[in-house]
């Protein structure tokens, strides 16, 4: 895997100075204080709240599966149910780390989580995900065996897409694992990290009139462009994890050429509306 040069972690806030050579780091040996666990209990509460009206069955399932409680989680001991269940890990990542090496970890069954929490300010906004959003928001769904094994092969189409097109595989993971809606007998329910790690977007995404919610379609989601800190104006509601799946099993050097020759779609007129962590 060709290595990308360092991002420009300059910007980014976790620690970059101290990473394996996959970006990986281990979890703070002495622990977390006081302050990150009574942040992690907070929103954990909050947002459990909201899951159970909003999320989908399988995320549930795998919430409960993972045995969270009102401490940070440990990644270790975490990866050690998952892994009985579907063969994933948790590793430790800094923040956000290259593509390269983000979809080298996926196609692996390894799912980067960042080591810091959000400060007590922060609890409604940040800008980069944090431990809460990757692990509360990702981290369930790789219980369940379907959505699972479609993170890793979306990991492998990851490793095989050349720059030239690894920004429209980015739109098929922003629009399903970050903001993904999906069919249920009570309705559309959320299974995208994105939103189920916001209280203002949970509520939007489900309750709002406002956005798009067009039936999942992979050719148009890799078409669609998408802004990041804005709520979203378009969701795509798949009917189940099958159909996800069934996505990364085309011809995508195929695929690629097609969209190529198709004009973007807009997102939907941005809105100011700032989005909620
Ligand atoms: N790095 N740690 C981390 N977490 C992400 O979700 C992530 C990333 N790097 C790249 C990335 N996501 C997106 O570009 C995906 O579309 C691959
Ligand atoms: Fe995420």
């Amino acid at each position: 895997m060709t290595k990308h040069p360092l991002p420009d972690t300059a910007g980014l806030r976790g620690d970059y100075g101290a990473m394996a050579a996959d970006w990986t780091v281990k979890q703070p040996a002495n622990g977390y204080g006081a302050e990150e666990h009574d942040t992690w209990r907070t929103l954990l509460r909050r947002q459990t709240l909201l899951a159970q009206r909003h999320a989908c069955p399988e995320f549930l399932d795998g919430l409960a599966a993972l045995r969270i409680d009102e401490r940070v989680p440990d990644f270790e001991r975490a990866s050690d149910v998952l892994e009985r269940r579907t063969g994933w890990r948790i590793v430790g990542v800094p923040g956000l780390i290259p593509d390269d090496a983000f979809y080298g970890h996926l196609a692996a069954r390894r799912f980067p989580v960042t080591v810091w929490i959000r400060r007590r300010d922060e609890l409604d906004y940040l800008a980069e995900p944090d431990l809460f959003h990757d692990f509360f928001g990702h981290v369930p769904l790789l219980a369940n065996p379907v959505f699972a094994d479609y993170m890793q092969a979306y990991g492998q189409r990851g490793v095989e897409a050349g720059p030239a097109n690894v920004h429209r595989l980015a739109r098929l993971y922003w629009y399903t694992v970050e903001f993904g809606l999906i069919r249920t007998a009570n309705g559309p329910k959320i299974y995208g990290a994105g939103i189920i790690s916001s209280a203002k977007e949970t509520l939007y995404a489900i309750e709002s009139d406002v956005p798009k919610r067009l039936p999942f379609e992979a050719k148009r989601v890799m078409r669609t462009a998408y802004e990041i800190d804005k709520l979203q104006r378009s969701y795509f509601v798949l009917d189940d994890f099958r159909q996800l799946f069934e996505a990364t099993q085309v011809d995508f050097p195929a695929l690629y050429a097609e969209l190529a020759r198709l004009p973007e779609l807009p997102n939907g007129p941005s809105s100011p509306t700032a989005h909620a962590a």
